[in-house]
Parts: structure tokens; C-alpha cells; sequence
């Protein structure tokens, strides 16, 4: 049970023993203020967060839930914690779960950007603030208490600034997007789309999930399709990555026959880079446990997160730093 409740049944409760108390004088006591009472100031031992993971498709996506769940063990936090293995309904039912458990506050890291809003609602109606955590939804912006991610829309444009960079005569290009109605996905082909160079062609597109495992088959399909046709791939992420650069070796092709840019940022990125097969990684970082955890107290106490919209500074990663660089990383 909400803190909060126990703590306002025990005011509740010595509230009418005070009555029962008083009701005992000869004379009547004057009616006290109907004051409400004062909440004690919740602290991050006090806290139950609930996090519906979408699932554990990427080394992102294990960092993300690590960021969560030590943040959780330093502070003190009770976590709620669930993997809906990439599907929407699972994240559904566990937040329910969640609303009818009383948490103080639902962190959701949707893994789609459309469908949220009936669940939204039933947690604003029980009084528990929505955190959307990572990837973007579609609903408004009433309905949840804040927003932190990052803007996948600038990581789009950032990697056709370097496509335009890699291919300065133009040339074809394939893209491998992320998992389809994702705000990842979405903002990436959007951005990426926004500052292309005219000379420039995509000439196919199709979904990996974000999964090296289908990176691998739809980079072996393009190959097969567009043979010797291919001078550049925007990959939405490193692990698809790995599966594509697996298919690029199958098939013959050396490091830079096919100019590479990819999104994360995490040390299989890394590495690709190292190897030559990688000409620039976008960052996107995992790491956002801390700042939901600092959030997440600030809207239990009652605050409001201002701006909603919280975005998180990046940069762009290249193989000539890539081995100093490897060590260090996080993740
Ligand atoms: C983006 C995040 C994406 C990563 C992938 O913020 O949602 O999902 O780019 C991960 O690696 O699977």
C-alpha cells in the first residue's frame, strides 16, 4: 500500500481517538480546524517504482534495466519490475498490476508509440504519476507527468549528416529501422529522411526489431537483392549492426565497401568501429535510472517535473577514438 494512505488511516485513526478523547470534557472542546492532515515528506526508501521493461532485445536495452535496477538497490527504492518480451499487452497488464499493487509512481519505457491511452488514464484516475521513460507515445501529454529520453529525431538527422559526410558524390543506400511504431524507429527515419542530401537514394527499408538475430537475415536479403548496388547502411541500432556486418562478411565485402552508420553507442558499436566496418556511432544513452529515480520522489511528493519534455544531451562517437574509448564505456 501507498505511504502515503497507511500514513493518512494512522493520522486517521488518532484523529477520531482525539474526538472519542475530547468528546469526554464536561464542557465541549471548540471544533478543531478541519486541517488536513500534513503528509511527512516522502524519501526514497519509502518509494515503490514500477517499471514494465519492454523486453531485453539489445545491449541498450540491458543497460537500460541495469541503470534501473542499481539506481533502485543505492537508494533504497522498492522496484517493480517486469520484462514484456516486446510486447504491448504484457507492459499493459503489468502496469495494471502495478495500479491495483498502489505504487507510488509507473515508469514506462512504451515499446510502441500508439495504444497507451486507456491505461494512462486508469493510472491518473488512481492518482499514481506516469514517468514515459525512454521512447515517446502518442498520447497527450495530460496523461503523463513527464517525459526523458532522447530526441530520436536529431539522432536521424545527425546520422544523414554523416552519410552525407561518408558518400559526398551521393549513391544508394538501405536502411535497417528499428522495432516498427516505435518512437525510436519512427523518429530516426524521420530525421534521417529530413537532412539526407538530394544525391543521395534509400533504396529499401525493413525492420531487424532492433535484434541482431533479425539484423543478420534482412542485411543477407539485401545483399542478395541489390547486389554491388549498396554504398551506404543506416542501421537504427548496434546490434543490428552486428547481425548485418555478419551478413556483410558472408557475402565477401571488406570494411568500408559499404559506409556504416549506426545508433547506440555501446561497446559491440564500439568494436565495429575498431574493425573498420563502422564509420560513425550516434550516441543514445541507457543510463537514465538516476534522473527517473530523482524524478519519480520529486512527483511522489507532490512536485511537478517542468519541462514535461526532459531530452538528453548526446554526441556522436568515430573510429579514430573508438579504442581510447572502448575502456571506459559504460555500457
Ligand atoms: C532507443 C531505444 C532503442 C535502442 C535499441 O532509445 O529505445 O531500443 O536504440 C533498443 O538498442 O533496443
Amino acid at each position: 500500500m501507498k505511504f502515503s494512505k497507511v500514513l493518512y488511516l494512522l493520522v486517521g485513526l488518532a484523529m477520531i481517538f482525539v474526538v472519542v478523547g475530547c468528546g469526554a470534557s464536561t464542557t465541549p472542546a471548540p471544533a478543531a480546524p478541519a486541517a488536513a492532515p500534513a503528509q511527512a515528506k516522502l524519501e526514497y526508501k519509502d518509494l515503490t517504482v514500477c517499471y514494465p521493461q519492454l523486453g531485453a532485445e539489445s545491449d541498450w536495452r540491458t543497460a537500460n534495466s541495469a541503470s534501473f535496477k542499481e539506481t533502485a538497490e543505492q537508494l533504497g527504492v522498492k522496484l517493480v519490475f517486469s520484462d514484456a518480451q516486446q510486447k504491448q499487452e504484457n507492459q499493459i497488464s503489468a502496469m495494471r498490476a502495478c495500479i491495483q499493487q498502489e505504487v507510488d509512481v509507473i515508469a514506462l519505457p512504451p515499446v510502441v508509440e500508439d495504444g497507451w491511452d486507456a491505461v494512462l488514464t486508469e493510472a491518473q484516475d488512481a492518482g499514481i504519476p506516469v514517468i514515459v521513460v525512454d521512447r515517446s507515445v502518442s498520447a497527450d501529454e495530460s496523461l503523463y507527468a513527464a517525459h526523458i529520453g532522447s530526441d530520436m529525431v536529431v539522432e536521424g538527422q545527425r546520422s544523414a549528416n554523416e552519410m552525407n559526410r561518408l558518400l559526398p558524390d551521393g549513391g544508394k543506400v538501405i536502411e535497417l529501422s528499428g522495432t516498427t511504431g516505435s518512437g525510436a524507429a519512427n523518429g530516426r527515419a524521420e530525421g534521417f529522411r529530413m537532412n539526407l542530401n538530394d544525391n543521395i537514394e534509400i533504396i529499401d527499408s525493413q525492420t531487424g526489431n532492433f535484434t541482431t538475430a533479425e539484423g543478420k537475415p534482412v542485411m543477407e536479403a539485401f545483399l542478395k537483392k541489390y547486389e554491388g548496388e549498396i554504398d551506404g547502411a543506416f542501421i537504427h541500432n548496434d546490434n543490428m549492426a552486428i547481425g548485418a556486418v555478419e551478413a556483410i562478411k558472408a557475402a565477401g565485402l571488406k570494411p568500408g565497401d559499404i559506409k556504416i552508420v549506426s545508433v547506440d553507442g555501446t561497446r559491440g558499436g564500439f568494436q565495429l568501429m575498431i574493425d573498420g566496418w563502422v564509420q560513425a556511432d550516434v550516441e543514445c544513452n541507457p543510463l537514465l535510472g538516476p534522473q527517473v529515480m530523482e524524478m519519480a520522489l520529486l512527483l511522489a511528493n507532490g512536485g511537478t517535473v517542468e519541462p514535461k519534455e526532459q531530452l538528453t544531451n548526446e554526441t556522436i562517437y568515430y573510429p579514430e577514438e573508438a579504442e581510447a574509448l572502448l575502456p571506459e564505456r559504460q555500457y
